[in-house]
């Protein structure tokens, strides 16, 4: 297209996903965070099984290999980590709290490690140093300060260890509440809600090895090129075997249709990549949910064909019989519906759903990948639910090769809820907690995140504590989240980086400095290391070895043991006995859990062991002992004629609110982020011209101004934007009934000329 060459930083990348880009952009992250004299052997030490997890994402490791898996974005997490920038608090003396307001996301990061503890001082409006212990009473005094313990929100971001999250929990209980808004809660829970109901279970049932034996694939609402990089090696060499990977996605991304491998040496020496996606089916933003309807259609249809020609018919009706209920409601509900209305949804043609439903009938396992686009929506639970439904029919669960594939997020996001940080406690677990630490563990449910905010902005709640992650941009709605959290009465930031939610004080507001991943993390027993969880259930250690980013940081289960002895006094719990050596924490672990028997011997074999996963042996922890068949009712979405729909995603060069940079290379973005992402033909029909400025409007009071639409290869209907520019679009009420997940990615809106 010669008009692209108009737009400044915008024009086709051509090449695949991988290849020379990537180790570029690698030596670029490394010169620009490390400087000329970069430690570099921190990256070598990743996903070793004597180094430490990749803070990237939890995409598994190959147990077997020991050779370095290399990942362009995992590098520059490192990177970003193991910088020496500081913010010290010659940076604080310098820069008050309004001046850093008026900085980006990616210059405040940049600005590098936090080094010291800090009490915001609204006399100056500076952050200004504190000690540990100072700052520990003040934590205390404000906590012991509320009218209840459920006045508190305890947020936890996916970093923290298991160690760390379980100290957490354990704190938040003592103290008297189950308020966890987590991460989750805007990532997965829609998998945790919609799976635990479908196969007993809210986790994936598949391992790294069933991706071997798989004989076709299915990726729907995920970009694996930029936030599972590592997953490619694994989807080329399932295409090398001449596997068919179906993709489902609304943008044409290049990390699923062609992968150059760093590691592979002809590739990298020859104009040669790896074919990805054998189907590339743009489906509409929010379309899914009658996607999955039409190739659950076409099966049936199908299947009753063969059946009729004397087949033995295309359902597993062995597996059916023996292993699930509910099918008939669920084929009455597909009956019903029409194939015009299920175009008209998905944005899809009956013969492509139906092409979908020949390749999944054909392959004996399926594997079926899925990520945001999935979850984000209103209808979230039911989309994957669905998903599941056509894994069951074919029983493509517990044998090899076959089952479902959430991709999650934060590196140990799947961790922290096994090890308790949930709103939502079983009582047998709270029983165990009890019976271990003598407490007694509030029964109340607690608060998801939305929930949290919404009662931080009603005055309910009136202290928030966040381990990690930069809740006030993670939320939608800064238009009611950035006051709300302003109205507290005390807010403390666990922090490895100051980020934008500190930059909203509370009465009282703490940043904490902890170690992060990377680094040598020393207790009184000598060198500590802590455990994961990856996405397929894998529970494995992690060991940092660089020298901490400033002296006296502490880690995070050292932070969580000294704000609960301040706040719940020394004679309960022996905190300090804990943290002094994390052994003692996994045997905890252990006593809470039983899945975690022989936690610190079976950790300790390299690689480490895998969780109960009962659906990858046929074994459905459901009330009555079977997998479900889910219907989805009115679920889709509804997009007034006027409309799109509005997906926000992340680019190459972001971790979620952590912005690396300004490129998003495998879209053709270069040094911007104002980009509205349309479909050409979307673009003609509202006479809007590619590098037009335009306003996004979803209601008179969310507007994102000033956006440059360009044309890009995405569904009509759909556009896109990035996250977070794009949260103030979605109301806090924007949510997932079932699950809570925010609808970051169903947002109907209004295109208009900038004003
Ligand atoms: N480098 C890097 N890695 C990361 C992260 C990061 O920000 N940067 N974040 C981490 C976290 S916390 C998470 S949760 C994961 C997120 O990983 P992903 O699930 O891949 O997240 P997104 O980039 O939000 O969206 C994924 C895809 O969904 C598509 N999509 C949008 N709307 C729809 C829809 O309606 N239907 C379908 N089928 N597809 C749709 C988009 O086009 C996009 O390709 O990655 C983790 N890894
Ligand atoms: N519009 C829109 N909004 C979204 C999404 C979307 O797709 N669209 N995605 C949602 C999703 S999936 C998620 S998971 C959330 C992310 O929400 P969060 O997890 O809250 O956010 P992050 O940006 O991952 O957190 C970044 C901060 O984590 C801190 N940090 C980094 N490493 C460590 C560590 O080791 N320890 C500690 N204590 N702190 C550390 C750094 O200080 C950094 O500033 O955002 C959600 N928001
Ligand atoms: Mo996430």
């Amino acid at each position: 297209m010669d008009e692209d060459a108009l737009v400044p930083g915008v024009a086709p990348y051509d090449g695949p996903a991988g290849g020379w880009g990537a180790l570029r952009a690698v030596a670029v992250a490394i010169k620009d965070q490390m400087g000329a004299s970069a430690d570099t052997r921190a990256l070598l030490r990743m996903n070793q099984p004597d180094g430490f997890d990749c803070p990237g994402c939890a995409w598994p490791d190959p147990r077997h290999t020991s050779s370095f898996e290399f990942c362009e974005n995992g590098a520059k997490a490192v990177t970003w980590e193991a910088t020496p920038k500081r913010v010290d608090p010659d940076f604080f003396a310098t820069h008050s709290v309004s001046d850093l307001w008026q900085w980006t996301d990616h210059r405040l990061e940049d600005a590098g490690r936090l080094t010291h503890p800090l009490r915001y001082d609204p006399a100056t409006d500076h952050y200004v140093p504190i000690g540990w212990d100072e700052a520990m009473a003040r934590i205390g005094k404000g906590l012991n300060a509320l009218d209840h313990a459920d006045q508190a929100e305890f947020y936890c971001s996916g970093r923290a260890s298991n160690e760390a999250a379980f100290l957490y929990q354990l704190f938040a209980r003592a103290f008297g509440t189950n308020n966890f808004p987590d991460c989750s809660n805007m990532c997965h829970e829609a998998t945790s809600v919609g799976l635990a109901k479908s196969i007993g279970l809210g986790k994936g049932s598949v391992t790294l090895e069933d991706f071997d034996q798989a004989d076709a694939i299915f990726c729907i609402g995920h970009n694996p090129g930029t936030n599972h990089p590592r997953m490619l090696s694994t989807l080329a060499a399932a295409a090398r075997r001449g596997v068919p990977i179906i993709v489902a996605n609304p943008l044409r991304e290049r990390g699923l249709e062609r992968f150059k491998s760093p590691q592979h040496p002809t590739e990298m020496l020859t104009p040669k990549a790896t074919r990805l996606a054998s189907a590339y089916h743009q489906v509409k933003v929010g379309g899914d949910l009658p996607m999955l309807r039409g190739i659950m259609k076409a099966l049936l249809a199908a299947d009753a064909q063969d059946l009729a020609a004397g087949g033995p018919g295309l359902l597993d009706r062995a597996f059916i019989a023996e292993h699930t209920v509910g099918i008939e409601a669920l084929r009455a509900e597909i009956d019903v519906q029409d194939w015009e209305a299920l175009e008209q949804g998905s944005g899809l043609s009956r013969a492509a759903m139906e092409s979908m439903a020949q390749v999944y009938a054909t392959a004996r396992n399926v594997i079926i990948c899925y990520g945001m686009g999935i979850t984000q929506h209103r209808h979230g639970t039911q989309n994957v639910q669905q998903i599941a439904n056509l894994l069951l029919m074919r029983g493509n669960f517990g044998r090899p090769g076959a089952g479902i594939c959430p991709l999650r997020g934060h590196s140990n996001v799947q961790g922290d809820r096994t090890v308790g940080i949930t709103e939502l406690p079983k009582e047998d677990m709270l029983a165990r907690l009890d019976a271990r630490f003598g407490i007694a563990s509030p029964r109340k449910p607690g608060h998801s995140a939305v929930e949290a905010l919404a009662a931080m902005a009603s005055g309910d709640a009136r202290a928030l504590i966040a381990l990690g992650g930069n809740l006030a941009v993670a939320m939608p709605d800064p238009q009611l989240c950035f006051p709300a959290f302003r109205k507290l009465d005390l807010a403390v930031h666990i922090l490895t980086k100051f980020n934008r939610s500190c930059l909203l004080p509370a009465r009282e507001t703490i940043v904490l400095p902890c170690l992060g991943r990377t680094e040598l993390d020393v207790q009184a027993s000598g060198p500590q290391w802590v455990t994961v969880e990856d996405s397929m259930s894998m529970v494995h250690a992690s060991r940092g070895r660089l020298k901490p980013a400033a002296e006296g940081l502490k880690s995070e289960p050292a932070i969580v043991a000294a704000m609960a002895r301040a706040t719940l006094g020394d004679g309960g719990i022996d905190w300090e006995g804990l943290v002094a050596d994390y052994d003692r924490i996994r045997d905890a672990i252990e006593a809470v859990f039983p899945d975690f028997r022989d936690f610190n011997d079976r950790v300790r074999v390299p690689g480490g062991f895998r969780l109960t996963v009962g659906p990858a042996q046929r074994q459905w922890p459901t009330p009555d002992g079977k997998a479900h068949f889910l219907t989805a009712g009115d679920g889709g979405a509804h997009v007034p004629e006027d409309r799109l729909m509005l997906a926000t995603i992340r680019s190459h060069d972001q971790y979620n609110t952590t912005i690396y940079g300004l490129n998003d290379r495998y879209r053709g973005i270069t040094g911007r982020r104002d980009i509205l992402f349309m479909n050409a033909a979307d673009m003609a029909r509202l006479g809007i011209a590619h590098g037009d400025r335009v306003d996004v409007v979803a209601a008179p009071d969310r507007v994102l101004a000033g956006q440059t639409a360009i044309h890009h290869d995405i569904a009509p209907g759909s556009v896109a934007a990035y996250y977070p520019e794009a949260n103030g679009l979605l109301p806090l009420d924007g949510h997932d009934r079932q699950s809570g997940t925010p609808a970051y990615k169903t947002i109907p809106v209004l295109i208009r000329p900038a004003a």
